[in-house]
């Protein structure tokens, strides 16, 4: 008897203990579930934090900068958790924040477990995250592993000779017929080889000549990527976004271009023949041991090929970033027109292809594209603030986690770039160097594009208050000029204004977090050939939402199809108060949310 009362203590406490923490846990996380919730399920789909999540995105370096010195910095970070905190967003997403020479902003490492100078210290670092947790959100960072700095440690032995023994990290190929050893070429122009004179051989870099590619065929780079991704999440980092990870496999007889090409160099560098056994024994090694979420980027993985990244049943990665919408405007620094019925068109293809076993992603901009309200909106006075506030809606009410990009919450511009000299990224650059100086292409002709599809137009500063540089910097100049228009346009007023663009995000985050249906409900495109007007339903089980949102500046009067009538008002970006009704009058950029 006494043995079995002593058996069920034994038993018991640590049970009840274990109960007691559980319960805790579930007491001191707000938004985000604890695990226990991983097993239940809404709509077919398995619940997780980081589907309910919405991610907001920093670029260090254009952020916020706190000693001075013209360029963002953690502690610059530290200093507006509140800021970012304040508009329900439940993770970050840090940019690269590691030792870097710079060729391309920090997706060039030199050292994968040291923090950039310019932006503090590992102390800084350490700091930054204590402050994201103590508000309850999380971080995930940036793993830049297809390729690292040409001034990594491994490189520099790598490049000394054909034995040496970091040779195998990388990829090396001799000349083939006196010339590259194929026809790849770079995302940054020119040609994906660059002859090194020590040893007379090509390395492969599909980025700039300062990024060459890892070779992920030798297991030692694979465990040593597993060993960096480790020592993060040691730290406490709740993930990864990771960098072009489709690359990381490569054809080891390296055959040129496929001979129906069209140009898209992505799509081939994208479909490397051990991408899925790479990503699995990733997921097997790493992230399986963590509660953490993958997201990866995506360029050139098609549609077909998406499930095969991120059905769960295949564990590799949560979600990927595709590229379909953000690239429907552009090839390479060309500007191309495109339309609405094509953007809504791409979701819908999606939504088809993913069923409850994947996940999706929303995202319409971030660090290597244009500003959202200039490109997708109208940022001309008179509509910047009620297209920006129709953007948020549709990024929130769409299916999939949602990614805000700095700066989007204030309705952050484009910058009028007029000369070269402006410009910063290594992209465009080296076209400049390979295209215009070569005179295949005209100066006016060449800023003209980049207006319309420079990567530094979302990497100009943070624009914070009315004070010089946007309050950005104390600093005379700033690494990247300040949009000029931040007198107008910055978080001060943002915040001291309730109709602010910033205030509408915040009312539209928290819609979503309260509304299942806007998260796992059922998406359908009500009108899909409509050129202005996005009509869209979301739906679980009895409770459903329709969104509709005038994606142009002329005011209509809009017949909901389907006999449908305009329920209960949600939200709206105007002032908009009709309800119940079959045709509903939007002011141009209006958009509503009805409860049906
Ligand atoms: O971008 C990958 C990518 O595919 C690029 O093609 C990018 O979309 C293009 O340059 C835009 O014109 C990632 C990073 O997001 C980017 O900042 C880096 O430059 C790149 O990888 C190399 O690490
Ligand atoms: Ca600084």
């Amino acid at each position: 008897m006494k043995t079995l009362y002593l058996v069920i203590v034994i038993i018991a406490v640590p049970l009840i203990l274990a109960a007691c923490q559980t319960g805790n846990k579930t007491t001191t996380t707000e938004l985000l579930k604890p695990s226990a919730d991983n097993f239940a399920t809404a709509n077919g789909h398995t619940k997780k934090w980081w589907k309910e999540a919405v991610v907001y995105q920093i670029y260090p370096r254009s952020f916020k900068d706190s000693n001075g010195d013209g360029i963002g910095d953690l502690k610059g970070i530290t200093s507006q958790l509140d800021y970012i905190k304040g508009l329900g967003v439940d993770v970050i997403w840090l940019s690269p924040m590691y030792d870097s020479p710079n060729a391309d902003n920090g997706y060039d490492i030199r050292d994968y477990r040291k923090i950039m100078t310019e932006f503090g210290t590992m102390a800084d670092f350490d700091e930054l995250l204590k402050g994201v947790k103590q508000r309850n959100m999380k971080m995930i960072l940036d793993l830049v592993v297809n390729h690292s700095s040409d001034e990594h440690a491994w490189f520099a032995e790598s490049r000394k000779s054909k034995d040496n023994q970091y040779r195998d990290y990388y990829i090396w190929r001799p000349a083939k017929d006196d010339k590259e050893p194929n026809n790849w070429t770079s995302f940054f122009s020119g040609p994906a080889w660059k002859k090194d004179p020590a040893t007379g051989e090509y390395y492969l870099h599909l980025f700039a000549e300062k990024q060459p590619d890892l070779n992920w065929d030798n297991p030692k780079v694979r465990h040593e990527v597993y060993d960096l991704m480790k020592f993060w999440l040691d730290k406490g980092a709740d993930g990864f976004r990771m960098d072009v990870i489709p690359f990381i496999s490569k054809d080891q007889s390296f055959p040129d271009f496929p001979a129906d090409y069209d140009g898209n160099y992505g799509k081939v560098y994208a479909s490397g023949p051990k991408l899925h056994d790479y990503v699995q024994e990733m997921n097997r090694e790493v992230l399986s041991k963590y509660d953490v979420m993958t997201v990866g980027e995506a360029a050139g993985v098609t549609l077909e090929q998406t499930p095969l990244l991120v059905d769960e049943r295949r564990n590799e990665l949560n979600m990927i970033f595709q590229f379909d919408v953000v690239s429907i405007d552009r090839q390479g620094w060309r500007w191309k027109p495109w339309t609405w019925p094509e953007v809504k068109a791409i979701y819908t293809r999606y939504d088809k292809a993913l069923d409850v076993h994947s996940w999706n992603t929303v995202f319409l901009t971030n660090h290597d594209n244009t500003r959202v309200v200039s490109r997708f909106g109208d940022d001309t006075p008179q509509y910047r603030v009620p297209s920006a506030k129709a953007l948020a809606t549709m990024l929130l009410t769409l299916k999939g986690t949602p990614f805000v990009y700095q700066g989007d919450e204030l309705g952050m511009t484009n910058y009028p770039f007029t000369k070269i000299e402006e410009f910063d990224d290594i992209q465009v650059k080296n076209a400049w160097k390979a295209e215009v100086l070569t005179k295949q292409v005209g100066i006016v002709d060449y800023i003209a594009h980049l207006r319309k599809t420079s990567r530094d137009h979302a990497r100009t500063p943070m624009q914070w208050d009315e004070s010089p540089n946007g309050g950005f910097t104390t600093a005379a100049k700033a690494w990247l000029p300040v949009n000029p228009n931040y007198k107008e346009i910055n978080a001060k007023q943002a915040l001291a204004d309730q109709n602010s663009i910033y205030y509408y995000f915040k009312k539209m985050i928290e819609l979503r977090k309260r509304t299942p249906a806007l998260i796992y409900g059922d998406y359908k495109d009500l009108d899909p050939q409509n050129p202005t007007v996005f009509a869209y339903t979301r739906s679980l089980g009895a409770d459903k939402y329709l969104v509709v949102l005038n994606l142009s500046k002329n005011d209509l009067a809009y017949t909901l199809p389907e006999g449908l009538k305009a329920g209960q008002l949600a939200l709206s970006n105007l002032n908009g108060k009709e309800e119940n009704v079959p045709v509903v009058n939007l002011k141009g950029w209006e958009a509503r949310i009805y409860q049906l």
